[in-house]
Protein backbone atom coordinates (compact mmCIF):
# COMPACT_ATOMS: atom_id res chain seq x y z
CA UNK A 1 0.00 0.00 0.00
CA UNK A 2 1.28 3.41 -1.06
CA UNK A 3 1.46 5.73 1.73
CA UNK A 4 -1.49 8.86 1.84
CA UNK A 5 -0.17 12.17 2.13
CA UNK A 6 -2.65 15.29 2.69
CA UNK A 7 -1.75 17.89 0.82
CA UNK A 8 -3.02 21.17 1.98
CA UNK A 9 -2.45 23.37 -1.09
CA UNK A 10 -2.67 22.91 -4.89
CA UNK A 11 1.10 22.17 -5.71
CA UNK A 12 2.94 22.62 -9.39
CA UNK A 13 1.56 19.93 -11.86
CA UNK A 14 5.05 18.28 -11.88
CA UNK A 15 5.06 17.66 -8.55
CA UNK A 16 0.96 16.34 -8.09
CA UNK A 17 2.05 14.24 -11.18
CA UNK A 18 4.90 12.63 -8.62
CA UNK A 19 2.48 12.58 -5.92
CA UNK A 20 0.05 10.71 -7.78
CA UNK A 21 2.78 8.11 -9.36
CA UNK A 22 4.19 7.55 -5.54
CA UNK A 23 1.60 7.93 -2.95
CA UNK A 24 -1.98 8.40 -2.82
CA UNK A 25 -2.34 12.01 -2.05
CA UNK A 26 -5.21 13.73 -1.11
CA UNK A 27 -4.94 16.64 -3.30
CA UNK A 28 -6.68 20.24 -2.58
CA UNK A 29 -8.22 20.40 -6.62
CA UNK A 30 -10.04 24.30 -5.64
CA UNK A 31 -6.28 25.43 -3.43
CA UNK A 32 -9.13 25.84 -0.45
CA UNK A 33 -7.70 27.09 2.52
CA UNK A 34 -8.24 24.61 5.47
CA UNK A 35 -8.62 25.34 9.14
CA UNK A 36 -6.60 23.22 11.29
CA UNK A 37 -10.32 21.61 12.44
CA UNK A 38 -10.70 20.68 8.68
CA UNK A 39 -6.38 19.16 8.63
CA UNK A 40 -6.99 17.60 11.96
CA UNK A 41 -9.86 15.59 10.33
CA UNK A 42 -8.63 14.83 6.92
CA UNK A 43 -5.24 13.48 8.57
CA UNK A 44 -7.16 10.47 9.72
CA UNK A 45 -7.12 9.07 6.49
CA UNK A 46 -3.56 10.52 5.65
CA UNK A 47 0.59 8.96 6.50
CA UNK A 48 1.83 12.11 6.34
CA UNK A 49 1.17 16.09 5.38
CA UNK A 50 2.25 18.31 3.22
CA UNK A 51 1.61 21.81 4.12
CA UNK A 52 2.72 25.39 3.05
CA UNK A 53 3.47 28.42 5.72
CA UNK A 54 -0.43 29.22 5.54
CA UNK A 55 -1.09 26.41 7.42
CA UNK A 56 -0.06 26.72 11.52
CA UNK A 57 0.78 23.68 13.68
CA UNK A 58 0.40 24.94 16.99
CA UNK A 59 0.74 22.48 20.18
CA UNK A 60 -2.50 22.02 20.65
CA UNK A 61 -3.16 20.94 16.40
CA UNK A 62 -0.27 18.63 16.95
CA UNK A 63 -1.53 16.85 19.75
CA UNK A 64 -4.94 16.47 18.19
CA UNK A 65 -3.36 15.20 14.76
CA UNK A 66 -3.89 11.53 14.47
CA UNK A 67 -1.82 8.94 15.95
CA UNK A 68 -0.87 7.68 12.34
CA UNK A 69 0.69 10.80 10.90
CA UNK A 70 4.69 10.16 10.77
CA UNK A 71 5.52 13.26 9.39
CA UNK A 72 5.10 16.82 8.54
CA UNK A 73 6.73 17.36 5.16
CA UNK A 74 6.89 21.18 4.99
CA UNK A 75 6.30 23.51 1.40
CA UNK A 76 8.90 26.17 2.45
CA UNK A 77 11.98 26.70 3.87
CA UNK A 78 10.96 28.43 7.22
CA UNK A 79 8.66 26.57 9.59
CA UNK A 80 7.89 28.79 12.06
CA UNK A 81 4.39 27.92 11.50
CA UNK A 82 4.98 24.78 12.75
CA UNK A 83 6.19 24.20 16.85
CA UNK A 84 8.96 21.78 16.39
CA UNK A 85 8.71 21.14 19.90
CA UNK A 86 5.39 20.15 20.50
CA UNK A 87 6.00 17.76 17.15
CA UNK A 88 9.50 16.49 18.53
CA UNK A 89 7.82 15.46 21.91
CA UNK A 90 5.38 13.60 19.64
CA UNK A 91 7.64 12.08 17.91
CA UNK A 92 6.66 13.81 14.51
CA UNK A 93 9.28 14.21 11.63
CA UNK A 94 9.41 17.38 10.46
CA UNK A 95 11.34 18.61 7.15
CA UNK A 96 11.71 21.88 5.36
CA UNK A 97 12.54 22.87 1.96
CA UNK A 98 16.14 24.92 2.31
CA UNK A 99 18.52 25.69 -0.97
CA UNK A 100 15.95 25.65 -3.53
CA UNK A 101 14.54 28.84 -3.19
CA UNK A 102 17.65 30.31 -1.74
CA UNK A 103 17.82 32.22 -5.70
CA UNK A 104 14.23 32.68 -6.59
CA UNK A 105 14.16 34.82 -2.66
CA UNK A 106 17.56 36.48 -3.49
CA UNK A 107 16.18 37.89 -6.77
CA UNK A 108 13.10 38.93 -5.21
CA UNK A 109 14.89 40.93 -2.54
CA UNK A 110 17.28 42.77 -5.60
CA UNK A 111 13.96 44.18 -6.40
CA UNK A 112 12.89 45.46 -3.48
CA UNK A 113 16.05 47.00 -2.88
CA UNK A 114 15.35 48.28 -6.60
CA UNK A 115 11.78 48.91 -6.42
CA UNK A 116 12.13 50.72 -2.93
CA UNK A 117 15.23 52.97 -3.65
CA UNK A 118 13.73 54.16 -7.66
CA UNK A 119 10.56 54.31 -6.49
CA UNK A 120 8.86 51.58 -8.23
CA UNK A 121 5.72 52.11 -6.79
CA UNK A 122 4.96 55.36 -7.39
CA UNK A 123 5.97 55.22 -11.38
CA UNK A 124 4.32 52.48 -12.12
CA UNK A 125 1.08 54.25 -10.40
CA UNK A 126 1.64 57.09 -12.61
CA UNK A 127 2.01 55.68 -15.62
CA UNK A 128 -1.12 53.31 -15.22
CA UNK A 129 -3.40 56.10 -14.09
CA UNK A 130 -2.22 58.37 -16.67
CA UNK A 131 -1.09 61.09 -14.33
CA UNK A 132 2.50 60.55 -15.70
CA UNK A 133 2.72 63.97 -17.97
CA UNK A 134 5.65 65.48 -17.82
CA UNK A 135 9.55 64.96 -17.67
CA UNK A 136 12.34 67.11 -15.75
CA UNK A 137 15.13 66.97 -14.16
CA UNK A 138 13.73 66.92 -10.72
CA UNK A 139 11.10 64.20 -11.35
CA UNK A 140 11.03 60.81 -9.79
CA UNK A 141 14.31 61.08 -8.63
CA UNK A 142 15.34 58.58 -6.50
CA UNK A 143 18.22 56.62 -4.61
CA UNK A 144 21.40 54.97 -6.49
CA UNK A 145 21.64 51.61 -5.68
CA UNK A 146 25.00 50.95 -6.83
CA UNK A 147 28.22 51.56 -4.91
CA UNK A 148 26.16 51.48 -1.55
CA UNK A 149 27.02 49.26 1.97
CA UNK A 150 24.48 46.74 2.52
CA UNK A 151 23.84 45.17 5.69
CA UNK A 152 22.47 41.89 5.68
CA UNK A 153 20.67 40.25 9.21
CA UNK A 154 20.86 36.06 8.86
CA UNK A 155 23.80 35.16 6.71
CA UNK A 156 22.33 32.02 5.93
CA UNK A 157 21.57 30.45 2.32
CA UNK A 158 19.55 33.11 1.26
CA UNK A 159 21.43 35.81 2.91
CA UNK A 160 24.43 34.70 1.50
CA UNK A 161 22.92 34.79 -2.25
CA UNK A 162 21.82 38.17 -1.64
CA UNK A 163 25.43 39.21 -0.86
CA UNK A 164 26.85 37.71 -4.45
CA UNK A 165 24.25 39.51 -6.10
CA UNK A 166 24.38 42.56 -4.24
CA UNK A 167 28.35 42.78 -5.16
CA UNK A 168 27.50 43.05 -8.85
CA UNK A 169 25.79 46.24 -8.26
CA UNK A 170 29.51 47.09 -6.48
CA UNK A 171 27.46 47.25 -3.22
CA UNK A 172 29.82 46.71 -0.05
CA UNK A 173 28.76 43.42 2.38
CA UNK A 174 28.42 43.97 6.25
CA UNK A 175 26.41 41.22 8.06
CA UNK A 176 25.21 40.03 11.22
CA UNK A 177 24.74 36.13 11.91
CA UNK A 178 24.17 34.35 15.29
CA UNK A 179 27.50 33.16 14.44
CA UNK A 180 30.56 34.41 12.24
CA UNK A 181 30.44 32.26 8.88
CA UNK A 182 33.27 30.45 7.33
CA UNK A 183 35.85 32.87 5.67
CA UNK A 184 35.69 31.26 2.78
CA UNK A 185 31.68 31.95 2.32
CA UNK A 186 32.36 35.89 3.62
CA UNK A 187 33.63 36.57 0.31
CA UNK A 188 35.14 39.92 1.74
CA UNK A 189 31.87 40.66 3.85
CA UNK A 190 32.30 42.63 7.58
CA UNK A 191 31.33 40.91 10.26
CA UNK A 192 29.29 42.30 13.18
CA UNK A 193 28.49 40.69 16.08
CA UNK A 194 25.92 42.55 17.12
CA UNK A 195 22.66 43.52 15.44
CA UNK A 196 23.34 46.93 16.93
CA UNK A 197 26.99 47.06 15.83
CA UNK A 198 26.06 46.55 11.93
CA UNK A 199 23.17 49.31 12.03
CA UNK A 200 25.48 52.18 11.27
CA UNK A 201 27.05 50.95 8.22
CA UNK A 202 24.02 49.94 5.93
CA UNK A 203 22.60 52.22 3.56
CA UNK A 204 20.63 49.24 2.42
CA UNK A 205 19.26 47.03 5.46
CA UNK A 206 17.96 43.33 4.25
CA UNK A 207 16.53 40.71 6.89
CA UNK A 208 17.05 37.22 5.88
CA UNK A 209 16.95 35.99 9.91
CA UNK A 210 14.95 33.02 10.90
CA UNK A 211 11.42 34.31 12.60
CA UNK A 212 11.47 33.28 16.26
CA UNK A 213 10.65 34.61 19.33
CA UNK A 214 14.41 35.77 19.37
CA UNK A 215 14.36 37.42 16.28
CA UNK A 216 10.40 38.60 17.12
CA UNK A 217 10.21 42.72 16.71
CA UNK A 218 14.47 42.61 16.00
CA UNK A 219 13.85 45.86 13.96
CA UNK A 220 12.47 48.21 16.45
CA UNK A 221 12.68 51.78 17.09
CA UNK A 222 15.98 51.77 18.76
CA UNK A 223 18.03 49.87 16.21
CA UNK A 224 16.06 52.01 13.40
CA UNK A 225 17.84 54.61 15.49
CA UNK A 226 21.09 53.77 14.64
CA UNK A 227 21.02 52.91 11.27
CA UNK A 228 22.24 56.50 8.50
CA UNK A 229 19.29 58.68 8.19
CA UNK A 230 18.04 57.84 4.46
CA UNK A 231 18.84 54.51 5.04
CA UNK A 232 16.46 51.85 3.17
CA UNK A 233 14.97 48.34 4.90
CA UNK A 234 13.64 45.30 3.06
CA UNK A 235 12.88 42.16 4.05
CA UNK A 236 12.02 38.80 2.22
CA UNK A 237 12.06 36.77 5.98
CA UNK A 238 9.23 36.87 8.08
CA UNK A 239 6.73 39.82 8.90
CA UNK A 240 7.78 39.09 12.14
CA UNK A 241 11.16 40.22 12.21
CA UNK A 242 9.76 43.72 12.18
CA UNK A 243 8.19 46.09 14.78
CA UNK A 244 5.80 47.51 12.19
CA UNK A 245 4.68 50.95 14.71
CA UNK A 246 8.29 51.94 14.58
CA UNK A 247 8.84 51.65 10.62
CA UNK A 248 6.28 53.19 9.88
CA UNK A 249 7.06 55.57 12.17
CA UNK A 250 10.44 56.11 10.35
CA UNK A 251 8.92 55.96 6.98
CA UNK A 252 6.85 58.69 7.50
CA UNK A 253 9.35 61.20 9.36
CA UNK A 254 12.15 60.75 6.48
CA UNK A 255 14.18 59.03 9.17
CA UNK A 256 14.21 56.05 6.24
CA UNK A 257 14.47 56.75 3.18
CA UNK A 258 11.89 53.53 1.96
CA UNK A 259 11.34 50.43 2.38
CA UNK A 260 10.60 47.10 0.28
CA UNK A 261 8.67 44.57 1.97
CA UNK A 262 7.23 41.04 0.75
CA UNK A 263 6.21 39.81 4.17
CA UNK A 264 4.02 41.27 7.02
CA UNK A 265 2.92 40.63 10.57
CA UNK A 266 -0.89 38.93 10.04
CA UNK A 267 -0.61 38.56 6.21
CA UNK A 268 -2.54 39.48 4.27
CA UNK A 269 -3.96 41.30 6.46
CA UNK A 270 -1.26 44.10 6.78
CA UNK A 271 -0.92 46.95 9.11
CA UNK A 272 -2.83 49.49 6.77
CA UNK A 273 -0.59 52.50 7.18
CA UNK A 274 1.75 50.64 4.54
CA UNK A 275 -0.59 51.23 1.82
CA UNK A 276 -0.70 54.70 2.47
CA UNK A 277 2.87 55.42 2.42
CA UNK A 278 4.29 56.11 -1.11
CA UNK A 279 8.33 54.85 0.29
CA UNK A 280 7.02 51.26 0.59
CA UNK A 281 7.23 49.35 -2.44
CA UNK A 282 5.04 46.64 -1.43
CA UNK A 283 5.00 43.02 -2.59
CA UNK A 284 2.54 39.87 -1.47
CA UNK A 285 4.94 37.41 -0.18
CA UNK A 286 6.01 35.92 -3.37
CA UNK A 287 10.13 35.76 -2.74
CA UNK A 288 10.10 31.85 -3.90
CA UNK A 289 7.24 31.98 -6.41
CA UNK A 290 8.74 31.27 -9.76
CA UNK A 291 8.38 28.40 -11.70
CA UNK A 292 11.52 26.92 -11.44
CA UNK A 293 11.45 27.08 -7.61
CA UNK A 294 7.79 26.17 -6.77
CA UNK A 295 8.52 22.77 -8.98
CA UNK A 296 12.32 22.27 -6.69
CA UNK A 297 10.03 23.19 -3.37
CA UNK A 298 7.86 20.64 -4.41
CA UNK A 299 10.43 17.81 -5.09
CA UNK A 300 11.86 18.95 -2.43
CA UNK A 301 9.37 17.78 -0.25
CA UNK A 302 9.00 14.75 -1.64
CA UNK A 303 12.57 13.69 -1.44
CA UNK A 304 12.12 14.03 2.04
CA UNK A 305 8.86 11.58 2.19
CA UNK A 306 10.75 9.60 -0.13
CA UNK A 307 13.12 8.96 2.68
CA UNK A 308 11.04 8.65 5.39
CA UNK A 309 8.71 5.77 4.23
CA UNK A 310 11.79 4.09 2.63
CA UNK A 311 12.70 4.11 5.95
CA UNK A 312 16.31 6.93 6.04
CA UNK A 313 16.54 9.92 7.41
CA UNK A 314 15.46 12.43 5.20
CA UNK A 315 18.23 15.31 4.20
CA UNK A 316 15.77 18.48 5.42
CA UNK A 317 14.97 17.29 9.23
CA UNK A 318 14.73 19.98 11.62
CA UNK A 319 12.56 18.03 13.78
C1 LIG B 1 6.66 30.31 0.47
C2 LIG B 1 8.47 30.94 2.22
O1 LIG B 1 5.89 31.31 -0.05
O2 LIG B 1 9.60 28.91 2.06
C3 LIG B 1 9.26 29.84 2.77
O3 LIG B 1 9.55 29.87 3.98
O4 LIG B 1 8.19 31.90 2.86
C4 LIG B 1 8.00 30.90 0.79
O5 LIG B 1 8.89 30.22 0.02
C5 LIG B 1 5.87 29.61 1.50
O6 LIG B 1 6.44 29.47 2.73
C6 LIG B 1 5.36 28.27 1.00
O7 LIG B 1 4.78 27.53 2.03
Amino acid sequence: MKPVILVTRKLPEAVEERLQRDYQPILNPTDTLYSSEDIIKMAEEADAILPCHTEKFTAEVIERLPERIKAIANFSVGYDHVDVEAARKRGLIVTNTPDVLSDATAELTMMLMLGAARRASEGEKLVRTREWRDWSPSFMVGLQVTGKRLGIVGFGRVGQVVARRARAFDMTIHYHNRNRVDPKLEQGATYHDSVEALMPHCDFLALHCVASPETSGLLNRERIELLPDGAVVVNASRGAVIDDEALIEALKSGKLYAAGLDVFNNEPEINPTYRELDNVFLMPHIGSATRETRDAMGFRALDNLDAIFSGREPGDRVA
